[in-house]
């Protein structure tokens, strides 16, 4: 079979790999269920879903799903061999299956924060009896491995990065505030209609008042607007389904969490997560980029191998932002094929 042309492929650590090297194309494993789930009370009335798959006795590996307040999905699963992996997912606070959630009238989030889900981890790795576990997160999910492998670096084996994500000024004004309104005028459009045309503010600022306005169908709206623009924008083609039939309480979840994040910028300080790249040293580590991720655009990707050229370094030429896409896929999996055998 001739190579084909969207692949991510093996680099070595110490170098930038960018162009057109291609290795074979990856596909996911295919779906699993769960062997166990539960509910861990994580304190503050939280309570988090949880659930492994795969090998019972195998490496343990620890997914952390985007947003924040993507929630996790069975596809998921379906990057780890389920036959050397043990598949530990679950969903952050206020999100997904865990409760309260936060589309729930009247919710208060104050308990959520970035060191609240650290605190999380660190919880269920507990409770699940695992001593160390390579870490995978995606987006916000990169986000939040940085920010977790940084204050526990002795609990992490192996990290594994997409479309890196690090809450800096830059990249919510890039995703947020109209930088990105220069690929995607049309659909920025739309993400501006909820905001009064009178609003002198961020946007961010404008939709943290929408998302909790008295008139629920206002709210409702304003979060399928911020849930459109991002999920419209983070394939390098457009996607083919849309989550019409949704209540609404996705959408509200997600945006009022991602939201809440972005107006407390995450609570690190600028550039926390790359200037604490040298706290990782001697992990093992891969970074897989797409090039045409308007999402995370690759300045971050970049600024982190940067200051973490240990880490191995992969841009795929012709990816966006979402796991799920071919290029991206097939990264993440070849990484992890690898990681198994450690
Ligand atoms: N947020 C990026 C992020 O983590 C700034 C993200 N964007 N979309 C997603 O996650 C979903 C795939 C979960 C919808």
């Amino acid at each position: 079979m001739p190579p084909q042309r969207h692949q991510a492929t093996r680099r070595t650590p110490g170098q930038a790999h960018i162009g057109n090297t291609v290795d074979a194309m990856r596909e996911f494993y295919p779906p699993i269920e769960p062997n166990r789930t539960g509910m861990l009370d994580v304190g503050d009335a939280n309570l988090i879903y949880w659930e492994e798959s795969g090998n019972p006795l195998g490496k343990p590996a620890l997914f952390l799903h985007g947003g924040p307040g993507g929630g996790t999905t069975p596809a998921h699963r379906q990057l780890f061999n389920p036959e050397k992996y043990r598949i530990i997912l679950f969903d952050q606070r206020n999100c997904g299956k865990s409760t309260p959630h936060a589309s729930t009238p009247g919710i208060d989030l104050s308990h959520n924060t970035t060191w609240d889900l650290v605190a999380d981890i660190e919880k269920l790795r507990e409770h699940l009896g695992v001593d160390r576990w390579l870490v995978y997160g995606g987006s916000w999910g990169s986000t939040l491995t940085l920010a977790y492998a940084q204050t526990h670096p002795e609990r992490v084996t192996e990290i594994l990065l997409r479309g890196i994500f690090t809450l800096r000024e830059t990249e919510l004004d890039w995703f947020y505030e109209g930088g990105a309104a220069a690929v995607y005028p049309d659909l920025w459009e739309r993400y501006m209609e909820p905001i009064p045309a009178d609003w002198s503010g961020s946007n961010i600022d404008a939709y943290a008042a929408l998302l909790y306005d008295e008139d629920p169908a206002v709210a409702v709206h304003a979060a399928k607007a911020w849930v459109e623009w991002e999920s419209s924008t983070i394939t390098l083609l457009p996607p083919v389904d849309s989550d019409a039939a949704d209540e609404g309480e996705y959408d509200l979840a997600f945006a009022r969490i991602e939201n809440h994040y972005f107006v407390n910028k995450g609570w690190l300080t600028p550039n926390q997560l790359i200037e604490n790249a040298h706290l990782l040293s001697g992990i093992p580590a891969a970074i897989v980029q797409g090039r045409y991720d308007m999402c995370t655009p690759m300045m971050t990707a970049w600024a982190l191998h940067k200051a973490w050229p240990e880490a191995e370094f992969t841009v795929v030429p012709d990816g966006g932002h979402a796991f799920s896409e071919p290029g991206i896929r097939s990264g993440l999996i070849d990484a992890l094929d690898r990681f198994a055998e450690r």
